[in-house]
């Protein structure tokens, strides 16, 4: 009888990065100091009734423009080794194109500095969905290619200050969501032509040429960056072993990752399905395009929380076409994709506040070899956002300094078990990010939805480690490779 189950060869390779990840607006606060130009953001919180649920902003957040020094000092203490942030566009360009404004790049010098002082990795991300509005509302941000010059102008700018202190680079924070993000609401923002439903492909067409733009101007100053875009998405698990099931999947992936990652990393175009739909109203990348944008992403960056049953309508695979005039319109997709939560006991519910999130981690490794076989990247896969949202008042123990959150100890422990299991299988992962360095504002949901493996108090804006920073780190402990 074995004595020995298989984890007893698991490691992390020594070089392995795990650390935690943050974004600009979800918690810098100052949104008014130091010369910051609005963006989309403070438009969607402050102007638009309930697009927020509970009408909260990002004017203060976590105050981490003014807390960063110990927001570094307190990760380097519980043993992490890297830090994720985004940089605030219309922070270094407050209208988003013209002026740079020296204090703000003074600001992230800081960020950076400290960073490497605590010798913790930074790792920087470009956009996070903080459009600077003076380009939303002069010519519809995304939504048109002239923001492929000015975001290119932005990364010159961020590549030239920090190329010799930061390694790894993102320069698009998931952008099926942001794109997704379109039709922005109406009457707060520039109107547009493009019908609704087109236009979250014209953001996305603008973007990879905006990125791979970008990723040449990071690797012209230094070939050793490491540039990648940042995806999202969920495990595609088809409903039954029907035929109809696993064309739903493939769409899917056609409509979700692959938008981005066959560009990026197989062809510079779209995958078949897609471009097939999007030819009919967007022209087609050149050949100098498709050149300029395939290839450029190192490593694939995803930030993979969860998996999602797929399956096709009740009423057939093509059924969603009767009324369309093209028998690859997206509503095919949107009719396949199932929460987890809804349709398929993949682990416990999660918070009521994310419907979308379960825990799937027995999918991890599936996924992960998924992601290497599929897309190959030269520099390896990496998990740049993974966690859970657990509600806090329930949790809270009689210890004034210490949260107890076991749902997501227990995430984060079965997750790097199964990258564990992966490793030792021969996928290449490079790295994880816990998301998120703290609670914060999670966007439309508000201060409510609790991703952080920090508490903050918002009145005092103390920081309090939960229980899952320790089980997180206690991983590393454990299985790096010594
Ligand atoms: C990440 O997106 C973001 O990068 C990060 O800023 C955010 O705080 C974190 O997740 C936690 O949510 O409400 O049913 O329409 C993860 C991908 C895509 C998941 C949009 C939630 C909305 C589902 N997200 N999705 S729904």
């Amino acid at each position: 009888v074995p004595l020995q189950t298989k984890n007893e060869s698991w490691k992390f390779p020594k070089d392995f990065w795990y650390g935690v990840a943050g974004a600009a607006y979800q918690i810098e606060g100052a949104v008014k100091a130091e010369g910051r130009g609005p963006s989309t953001w403070d438009v969607l919180t402050h102007r638009v009734a309930n697009y927020v649920v509970t009408n909260e902003t990002g004017d203060v957040a976590d105050n981490n423009y003014y807390q960063y020094k110990e927001d570094i000092a307190r990760i380097a203490a519980l043993g992490v080794n890297t830090y994720s942030f985004s940089i605030s566009w219309s922070r270094i360009q407050p209208f988003g194109t013209g002026p740079v404004n020296e204090q703000a790049l003074a600001h992230y010098d800081d960020v950076i500095d400290t960073c490497l002082e605590y010798n913790i990795i930074p790792m920087v991300t470009l956009y996070h969905w903080d459009t600077p509005l003076f380009l939303q509302n002069s010519y519809g941000g995304w939504l048109d290619s002239k923001i492929v010059d000015d975001f290119t102008e932005y990364a010159r700018i961020v590549f030239n200050r920090y190329h010799s202190k930061v390694q790894y680079w993102f320069t698009v924070n998931e952008p099926i969501v942001f794109c997704g993000f379109y039709p922005l609401p109406k009457n707060y923002f520039k109107k547009t032509d493009i019908p609704d439903i087109q236009q979250k492909y014209y953001c996305g067409h603008n973007v990879l040429l905006a990125h791979s733009a970008a990723y040449h101007i990071g690797k012209s100053l230094n070939s050793s960056l490491s540039i990648s875009v940042k995806h999202n998405g969920g495990y595609k698990i088809p409903r039954t072993n029907s035929s109809e099931d696993a064309i739903a999947v493939q769409r899917a992936w056609d409509f979700n990752e692959a938008w981005f990652s066959d560009p990026l990393f197989l062809t510079g175009d779209y995958p078949k399905y897609l471009k097939e739909y999007l030819d009919t109203f967007l022209d087609p990348f050149t050949d100098e395009q498709r050149a300029q944008i395939n290839g450029t992403s190192d490593i694939y960056a995803h930030d993979a929380y969860t998996s999602d049953i797929i399956m096709a309508p009740d009423s057939g695979i093509d059924a969603c076409t009767k009324n369309e005039s093209h028998p690859l319109f997206p509503s095919c997709y949107n009719t396949t994709k199932l929460y987890a939560n809804d349709y398929w006991a993949l682990g416990p519910a999660g918070d009521p506040g994310t419907p979308w999130l379960v825990k799937a981690t027995d999918w991890v490794p599936a996924f992960l070899h998924y992601m290497q076989d599929t897309w190959k990247p030269r520099g390896g896969v990496a998990i740049t956002e993974f966690g859970i949202s657990e509600p806090f008042e329930a949790l809270k123990t009689s210890l004034p300094t210490i949260v107890i959150d076991p749902i997501r100890s227990k995430y984060y422990v079965d997750y790097l078990e199964a990258i564990l299991m992966a490793l030792s299988e021969g996928v290449d992962v490079v790295g994880t990010l816990a998301w998120s360095i703290y609670d914060n504002l999670e966007w439309s949901s508000g201060y409510g939805v609790k991703f952080g493996i920090q508490y903050v108090n918002l009145t005092t804006q103390e920081r309090f480690f939960k229980a899952s920073a320790f089980e997180y780190v206690n991983m590393f402990n454990v299985y790096l490779e010594k």
